[in-house]
């Protein structure tokens, strides 16, 4: 039953363990409390969970920040609930990938604590360190503002380390051989559980050399082929995903070759504000222009798309001036905090702010690669714009109408691991209430990971931009099997049309000119495609088709 090629018509779903569901009534959510969301996972169509780290760490950024690879923090569980998790999912037909935090640890992990107090010993060479502070010039922190260099004093050993985000995370240094046979046995440490995968976070950055802005070198690489030379013979199915916030010409290098494959997913980040942006621009341009920037990809791999993720939107990949317009839409104190476009905190059930979840989730659906859902997506949940950092988006996950909406026990609300969202309107935002209408936005999503499901063209066929006679209309094709339109073959057509109003439009498929279509949506028929390839449409504000 194992399909090597699985994660290509997978569905992932991001659940931050710690504002999932908590089981022991203390205000953080656990292991168990995920095992016991397992039955509703599996019954929305979710085929993978990711699940950001759990290890211990003093959290001072969302546990991004470990001070011990191989244990679970307490908080969160035991070891032995790890097993039984991957057990459960296991059971009931859903895989597990973990986050792996390579690039830094804590400034408390033992190997730093090691390595400041002991410059001659095991550890003395674990981390970059140097006399001054001129070392790689020309670098950036990458998106801390409270951070001014790379470089940060330690006055215990009396050197500056080098770090790429928060100076309480110093980056390990892969010159040296027994940071990467350290590294390989933890990714061993966690393969062994029976995990499917790990995302490996930060990927970028992981090298350092003289003279380069130390993003996407070619050391990087050959570290990130180790890994996974190492996972195939070991653990051979075990897939890598690559977090790498990046262009896609610099990200498809982490896909490697055939001969040093890296990745078998890599995100793919500058396509989902250019979603919400198309929407509020009510154009299909800025899609298409990413899409027509985004090159081929080997054949043994995959891009992972979504619509938010644990670290809200960023605006690093985005030109000039879809920047400016960008900015022109929020307040300032909303700037860089709420996705954009689609604010869901303000309205979520009204049918505009509806639509354009619904549009934003064809599209996550049809473009190339394998969604990922972020925990929330399903009922509209939003966020918290008003919290600090990324918090926002981090927000206890709202399950029932009993209290704290069902996420924990606890009778202290201060004891949450964060506040849940107070914006009136939110009090029926709950998978109870949304479970219990046929119309809500859980069931769309559950109705249209099915047709997703039923159709295995969207997750492993090829993909082409079509020509449409207004810009206002994204259309594009996903085909198997042979030449589009050859016997046998299936192909899809995905229309959407990201105005507010209606639209008639002409596409032009030519190899399929004569066939007959049908919407899978509605399973209505559609008018033919012309002798001359064109077919006519008329789509609603915000509709979309997806076209057999
Ligand atoms: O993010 C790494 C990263 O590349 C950032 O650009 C990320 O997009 C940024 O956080 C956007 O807000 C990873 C984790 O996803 C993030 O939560 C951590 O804070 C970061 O590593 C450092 O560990």
């Amino acid at each position: 039953d194992a399909d090597p090629d699985w994660f290509r018509t997978a569905v992932f779903y991001e659940a931050l363990l710690r504002s999932f569901a908590d089981s022991d009534g203390d205000g953080v959510g656990d292991i168990p409390g995920l095992i016991t969301r397992l039955d509703y996972l599996a019954w929305l169509g979710v085929d993978c969970i990711w699940i950001p780290p759990f290890y211990p760490s003093p959290m001072r950024d969302g546990g991004y920040d470990i001070s011990d690879y191989t244990a679970i923090d307490p908080r969160y569980g035991t070891m032995e609930d790890f097993r039984e998790l991957v057990h459960q999912a296991h059971q009931r037909g859903m895989r597990i990938v973990i986050d792996m935090v390579l690039n830094h640890t804590s400034d408390a992990h033992p190997w730093f604590q090691a390595s400041r107090s002991d410059p001659e010993g095991p550890y003395g060479d674990f981390y970059v360190w140097r006399d001054d502070d001129s070392g790689y010039p020309g670098t950036r922190v990458i998106f801390v503002d409270t951070e001014e260099s790379n470089w940060a004093y330690d006055v215990e050993r009396g050197q500056f380390y080098w770090h790429r985000f928060f100076s309480h995370q110093p980056d390990l240094n892969y010159d040296n051989p027994a940071v990467v046979e350290a590294v390989h046995d933890v990714v061993r440490f966690w393969a062994r559980t029976g995990v499917d995968g790990f995302r490996l976070d930060a990927i970028p950055y992981l090298a350092e050399a003289e003279g380069t802005n130390c993003e996407n070198l070619p050391a990087t690489h050959s570290i990130i082929a180790g890994i996974r030379a190492m996972l195939d013979r070991e653990f051979p199915g075990t897939i890598t995903i690559a977090e790498a916030n990046q262009w896609p010409h610099e990200v498809v290098e982490y896909f490697g070759t055939a001969e040093a494959p890296e990745c078998t997913m890599c995100f793919h980040f500058p396509v989902m504000p250019r979603i919400y942006y198309a929407l509020r621009a009510g154009s299909a341009e800025a899609i298409r222009w990413v899409l027509e920037r985004t090159p081929d990809i080997p054949a043994h791999g995959q891009w992972g798309t979504f619509l938010r993720n644990h670290d809200e939107l960023t605006l690093e990949m985005v030109t000039e001036e879809e920047r400016a317009h960008m900015y022109a839409w929020y307040a300032p104190e909303e700037r860089m905090r709420a996705n954009i476009g689609i604010r869901r905190r303000l309205a979520p059930l009204l049918d505009a702010s509806r639509a354009e979840t619904e549009l934003a989730l064809a599209l996550l659906l049809s473009l190339p690669g394998s969604p990922c859902l972020y925990y929330g997506d399903e009922i509209g949940m939003g966020e918290n714009i008003w919290l600090e950092d990324r918090d926002a988006v981090r927000t206890p996950m709202q399950w029932d109408d009993s209290p704290n909406m069902g996420f924990s026990t606890v009778v202290d609300p201060g004891a949450l691991t964060l506040p849940l969202i107070q914006t009136p309107g939110y009090a029926h935002l709950t998978v109870a209430t949304e479970m219990g209408r046929p119309d809500s936005l859980l069931h769309f999503t559950r109705r249209i990971l099915r047709l997703r499901r039923a159709h295995p063209v969207l997750g492993r066929g090829g993909f082409a931009l079509r020509e449409a006679s207004d810009p206002a209309i994204l259309v594009h094709t996903r085909s198997e099997g042979g030449a589009p339109g050859d016997e046998g073959g299936a192909t899809l057509i995905c229309v959407a049309n990201l105005a507010a109003t209606p639209r008639a439009v002409s596409i032009s498929v030519p190899e399929l000119a004569g066939r007959a279509t049908r919407d899978v949506f509605g399973g209505r028929p559609f008018p033919s495609v012309g002798a001359d390839g064109s077919l006519r449409l008329t789509l609603g504000g915000l509709g979309y088709y997806w076209l057999e």
